[in-house]
């Protein structure tokens, strides 16, 4: 399994506003309906729009083909390069790319002196909107500001910097098999970590749902599938080069801010148990989300 690096992780369901609303400061609102189901029971006057995609190569972490400037809503993201990836960021006025660049490199690089303080100052100003790794794709929700696509995995790479205006249309994700949440726990000063579940992984694959549900700091997911005989704390904890003798990873996502939801799709390797991960760095402790409580076994898969 790939060392992560600054990869991919209530009710959960899909997300359905205007932009209009968001402009307001009313992100972040949830209603359980699917695409289909929308359209009918509100009777709305806004229809579904079309998904909007965009191809984005990936050359050595040098990104590309994403519109300089893109109107605010949904948008489907593909990747063909299998050992690239892509983590959408939303800059906050006056945090500059280099800033995000040098903050990425100190928290999710070796360790450093000033991590804490760049975590912090990372969670704090650069609104993560998801992502993914490999040859895949994701949906993603833009609101209007200022955004930077990077490739986590190529570092020295060269990201690629787009706006996102305002417009109003109606935007929902595609319906999902499973949703995971990601939540924050405070309990007597110590902060802990934890994912909730709804629904179940399809062994004949299908649409995954990720959210970050509350607190200040991001999460990823990575999803993987135990062998026979090996726990999630060993699949998840294995340090060393090379394949992972625990487990096989199926796939990670971006990292997410809270009240960001996106979506991809997933293929299994197969009936069996797979377990979920995170590992976003805490700066109180130094230690992954996964230390400290966000690993999670699913339900058997027949
Ligand atoms: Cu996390």
């Amino acid at each position: 399994m790939r060392k992560p690096g600054l990869t991919t992780a209530t009710a959960i369901a899909s997300r359905d506003e205007t932009e209009a609303q968001q402009v307001k400061g009313r992100w972040g609102r949830w209603a359980a309906v699917s695409f289909a189901s929308v359209a009918v029971a509100a009777g709305c006057s806004f229809p579904p729009s079309p998904v909007r995609a965009v191809a984005v190569t990936d050359k050595a972490g040098a990104i590309s083909g994403i519109p300089g400037t893109l109107a605010a809503g949904q948008y489907t993201f593909s990747l063909s390069n299998a050992t690239g990836g892509l983590q959408l960021v939303r800059l906050t006025p006056g945090y500059t790319q280099a800033q995000l660049l040098s903050d990425v490199g100190a928290v999710f690089g070796p360790p450093s002196p000033g991590a804490k303080a760049a975590a912090e100052r990372l969670y704090a100003k650069a609104h993560f909107v998801g992502g993914a790794n490999g040859a895949t794709r994701f949906s993603a929700y833009l609101i209007p500001g200022s955004y930077v696509a990077v490739d986590p995995n190529g570092p020295g790479g060269r990201p690629e910097a787009f706006r996102v205006t305002p417009r109003g249309v109606r935007q929902n994700f595609p319906a999902a098999d499973v949703a995971f949440g990601g939540s924050m726990l405070m309990s007597g000063g110590h902060e802990s970590f934890a994912w909730q579940v709804i629904g179940n992984l399809k062994a004949s694959g299908g649409t995954l749902r990720f959210t970050t549900l509350n607190g200040d700091e991001p999460h990823f997911l990575v999803l993987a599938k135990l062998k026979a005989g090996h726990t999630a704390q060993q699949c998840f904890s294995f340090e060393g080069n090379g394949a992972n003798p625990n487990c096989d990873e199926v796939l990670s996502t971006g990292v997410l801010s809270t009240n960001e939801t996106m979506t991809m799709p997933y293929t299994l390797k197969g009936p069996g148990t797979y377990a979920i991960a995170c590992f976003v760095t805490n700066p109180e402790t130094g230690q992954p989300h996964a230390a400290l409580g966000m690993v999670r076994v699913l339900p058997p898969v027949r």
